[in-house]
């Protein structure tokens, strides 16, 4: 089976490659836009979702994603965008220095949509800490920054592979994934 993925991110399509792979799911990505409003993260994904599949005549999959430092009162969250192209990885940790609680959350959140239904959403979230500099070159965006729970390396230093074990998209897109199977049968 296939599902139509619509992202602006050519990363977030190779993860997605890698982990619907082993749940037979094909990726067909478009970068077709849609509306971002501001707002939560599953909001923001459902109201896309609804957008593109409306807009395209068939089901498609969104993603909206981002960071959320427990210190800066779970900044950047739902701007991580725009922080990541104005402040970027220097201007955070510039926020965190001297912080001692390095507490930080990746969050993901799919909308699925169909041009007739409802949107649905699946969550992921993973816990770590920030670094105190960028570390490895992997990955993207606050990649270098994130150093998950259990591990001392960062996102930055693990293969696409690794980082696909446990990541935040990694939980949202098996989410999603074992929900498809019925959707699809039914
Ligand atoms: P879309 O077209 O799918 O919206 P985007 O890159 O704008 O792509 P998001 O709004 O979901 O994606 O992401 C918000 C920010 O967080 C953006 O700067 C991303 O690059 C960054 N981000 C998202 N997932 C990430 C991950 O797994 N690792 C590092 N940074 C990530
Ligand atoms: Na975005």
């Amino acid at each position: 089976m296939t599902i139509t993925f619509i992202t602006g991110n050519q990363h977030k399509v190779k993860e997605a490659q890698g982990i619907f792979h082993q749940f037979n799911i094909q990726v067909e990505h478009i970068d077709l836009g849609y509306p971002e409003i501001q707002g939560e993260l599953i909001d923001v994904a459902r109201f896309g979702a609804e957008d593109a599949a409306r807009r395209l005549g068939r089901p498609v999959i969104v993603e909206d994603a981002g960071l959320f430092i427990k210190a800066l009162n779970w900044f950047p969250g739902t701007y991580s965008a725009y922080v990541q192209d104005t402040l970027g990885n220097q201007g955070i940790l510039k926020l965190m220095n001297n912080v001692k609680d390095r507490y930080a959350e990746f969050r993901s959140v799919i909308g699925f949509a169909t041009p007739k239904t409802e949107p649905e959403t699946f969550l992921g979230v993973v816990g770590g800490q920030i670094a105190h500099q960028e570390k490895g070159k992997h990955g993207f965006a606050y990649d270098p920054l994130f150093i998950p729970e259990g591990h001392s390396l960062s996102f930055g230093e693990l293969t696409r592979e690794e980082k696909n074990e446990f990541s935040h998209r990694r939980q949202s897109l098996e989410n999603f994934a074992q929900w498809y199977k019925d959707f699809i049968s039914k």
